[in-house]
């Protein structure tokens, strides 16, 4: 049953995370009120000051806290001064295993005014998804470091593919492709990785063979990044690998405008746990304090946070007030070509929602 009362875990993490969370909140209130919906927004000071203070990025029972929500709201994770795989296998990684949110999805679409960054023809529009498996892959625990700071040292990272985890993941894809445009890519690299690849495309085949209707394609992963460039309003659905969805979205992002505008949700279908919703950019030190980021990321999450949540209407809601305030320029920060900042994006999106 859909609840008119959430509890949101909200984890704005490092750098801009601090800027944009706060004001997707800000949009999500407005937004849920005016359906007469509340939200208590737990606010955890989580991240890289966290384990400076305290040793870990958060509490030892964080992921039991967490647990006690409907979802959870996360900014970006990071900090110069704290080494990457610190802070990442500290906090969000950790997340997304432990409530098994083996669905990455990230879509990615062109918004009416906003130019984008690659030549496509006039009648065409960019608007895909890309689900990335996210609990395994090249991101994995297994391998180490060995002989350290002598001249033989060497370091070995394992890959994991399983049956279950290839299945469960190109299974979400095709049914998306079905609520969509029926078509499907399938990002591989079958030529060069001699065990894990074929493994993929083997399983994704035996997906395929459930879903007729589809058009699939598998395409290994340079000449996807590629076809990405030339022509990215063919593609409607893309399942990928952990790290080759990662990678592929960002580059997808950039063909509509930036990072900015990149939205994701990291998913437990089975909704056995919370499902978790952050942009996909990440702490942005250069830009952090100067009160320009982009929110629409962190909003348009907010969006895909409500609608997992089966407040769909609201969702809606808000994606037509992000058209209406990414149609101008005046309403854009820099990195679309606009003249705004964090505050004035912000505002315009509460304002495209109309009165309480
Ligand atoms: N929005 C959270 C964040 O900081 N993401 C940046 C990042 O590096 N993510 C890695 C990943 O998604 O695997």
């Amino acid at each position: 049953m859909t609840s008119s009362r959430l509890t949101i875990a909200t984890i704005p993490g490092d750098g801009i995370g601090n800027e944009v969370l706060p004001a997707a909140t800000r949009v999500i209130d407005h937004a849920a009120a005016q359906s007469g919906v509340s939200i208590d927004w737990n606010w955890l000071d989580w991240g890289c000051d966290y384990l400076v203070a305290n040793g870990s990025m958060m509490p030892s029972d964080g992921i039991d806290r967490l647990s006690q929500s409907d979802a959870v709201f996360l900014g970006a994770v990071g900090r110069p001064d704290v080494a990457d795989h610190e802070s990442l296998w500290g906090l969000l990684i950790p997340i997304r295993r432990a409530f098994d949110q083996y669905v990455n999805l990230r879509p990615v679409r062109q918004f009416e005014g906003v130019p984008v960054r690659v030549t496509i023809p006039s009648e065409a529009r960019i608007d895909m998804v890309i689900v990335r498996e996210n609990t395994e892959g090249e991101y994995s625990e297994l391998g180490g470091r060995f002989g350290r700071g002598t001249d033989r040292e060497f370091a070995i990272q394992e890959n994991v593919f399983t049956r279950t985890g290839i299945e469960r993941v190109a299974t979400y894809a095709f049914e998306q492709a079905q609520s969509r445009r029926s078509k499907l890519t399938s990002a591989t690299k079958s030529n060069g990785i001699i065990h894990t690849m074929p493994f993929w495309d083997e399983i994704v085949d035996e997906v395929a063979a459930r879903y007729p209707s589809i058009a699939t394609r598998k395409v290994l992963i340079d000449a996807l990044a590629a076809e990405l460039v030339q022509r990215p309003h063919d593609f409607d659905v893309i399942v990928a690998s952990n790290l080759f969805g990662d990678i592929l979205s960002d580059l997808a992002a950039a063909t509509v405008g930036s990072l900015g505008i990149a939205a994701s949700a990291n998913l437990d279908p089975e909704r056995r746990y919370p499902s978790m919703f952050e942009p996909v950019h990440g702490s942005a030190p250069d830009i952090m304090g100067k009160g320009i980021a982009n929110p629409i990321a962190a909003i348009w999450s907010g969006a895909m946070m409500l609608d997992h949540l089966g407040h769909t209407e609201i969702s809606d809601r808000i994606m037509a007030a992000i058209d209406d305030t990414l149609a101008s320029p005046a309403t854009r920060t820099a990195d679309l070509g606009g003249t705004s900042d964090t505050e004035g994006v912000t505002t315009a999106v509460i304002s495209a929602l109309g009165a309480s």
